[in-house]
């Protein structure tokens, strides 16, 4: 089933999502949902927040280094209560977001990360990451936590695309 992405200003997307306590059928149909509306959406990450859910899931399907060799859903990572337990270096990357569309801003990210969450099957799983996966799985936990791209900027860029997305949005608002 696809699932309505909400967009900024959205007040939901503030929501600080709740812990899973128990990875069941019902968290399971979530995550099948949110990777079906990622991918029509043409998104590489989505986090329960963003499609009206208390709860800490995340899905990410990042590309691999080998464009080439990359099959289809071989990227594929859901995760459920992910934990940064360490982090280290830094990085900077332009960024989007489904909830934020048509715009992109420089981000400064740690570079490499280990996560600790729960998988499909509520087995604990542990993650070493780097790249733009790295970078992902920030921009993912970020989301349950409440947290959008935007945040991170500096006071002036954020005032100035939440200034253009409001005018976008009332345009839209006019043409119907
Ligand atoms: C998060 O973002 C992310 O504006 C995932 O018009 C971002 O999938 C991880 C998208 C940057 C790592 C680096 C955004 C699609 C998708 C748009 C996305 C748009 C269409 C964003
Ligand atoms: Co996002």
């Amino acid at each position: 089933m696809i699932l309505n992405i909400l967009k900024y200003p959205d007040p939901f997307l503030k929501t600080k999502a709740t812990p899973v306590d128990k990875v069941d059928d019902g968290i399971r149909k979530l995550i099948d949902d949110m990777v079906e509306t990622m991918y029509v959406a043409k998104g590489i990450g989505l986090a329960s927040v963003q499609v009206g859910v208390d709860k800490r899931v995340i899905v990410l399907d990042v590309p691999g280094e080998e464009e080439n060799e990359r099959v289809k859903g071989k990227n594929l990572v859901a995760l459920v209560n992910p934990e940064i337990v360490s982090a280290e270096g830094e990085t900077v990357y332009e960024e989007g977001c489904l909830s934020v569309p048509g715009f992109t801003a420089d981000v400064e990210r740690a570079s490499r990360l280990k996560v600790r969450a729960l998988d499909r099957d509520g087995k604990p799983v542990e993650i070493k990451a780097g790249g733009l996966f790295a970078i992902a799985l920030q921009h993912e936990i970020d989301h349950i936590d409440g947290i959008l791209f935007i945040d991170r900027l500096s006071r002036l860029k954020r005032e100035m695309i939440k200034r253009k997305l409001k005018k976008a949005l009332e345009a839209e608002e006019r043409a119907l």
